[in-house]
């Protein structure tokens, strides 16, 4: 079973992926709103991908004999200053979230449970997609530029890195 120090590791990444599928879909409205479909589209997805990635979690954290928390969920920011400042505070956030997962990664190896270790072999591959993703999605802002039909040109092609991931 798990050790009391994993357990709150993993509630805690429980608690971060919850957050990041609210603060996801918070952005993912002030998109829609602004009339960015594409990043909207890209966004609710991702939304959907973070909360899948809290209930892993949660279903091992009782598989393996603990007990999984449902996480408080408060301070969504519901006000962004721009599209491009939507995709840079996604690329802080998800570098956040690996260092967390390899927190946690390390913590099990420590403690030589190989069990919580493999389980988040998974979630180090999913934030090396995840960090590469929103990389290149900030790439974008700089290659075609903000003025004139560049943010509706830059909507466009957030669609197709969707289609791509
Ligand atoms: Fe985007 O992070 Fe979950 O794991």
């Amino acid at each position: 079973s798990l050790l009391v120090d994993t357990e709150k590791l993993l509630n805690k990444q429980v608690e971060m992926e919850g957050k990041s599928s609210a603060y996801y879909l918070s952005m993912a409205s002030w998109c829609h709103m602004m009339g960015y479909e594409n990043a909207a589209k890209y966004l609710y997805t991702h939304a959907d991908e973070e909360r899948m990635h809290m209930m892993k979690i949660f279903r091992y954290i009782n598989e393996a004999g603990g007990h999984a928390m449902q996480p408080e969920i408060t301070d969504i920011r519901h006000n962004f200053n721009s599209l491009r400042e939507v995709f840079e505070l996604i690329l802080e956030h998800e570098i956040k979230v690996t260092k967390a997962i390899n927190n946690i990664v390390d913590h099990a190896f420590s403690v030589k449970d190989f069990a919580t270790f493999s389980f988040m072999q998974w979630y180090v591959t999913e934030q090396r997609e995840e960090e590469t993703m929103s990389r290149r999605a900030l790439e974008l802002f700089d290659i075609i530029g903000e003025d004139g039909v560049g943010l509706w040109t830059i909507d466009q092609e957030l669609g197709k890195l969707h289609d791509a991931s």
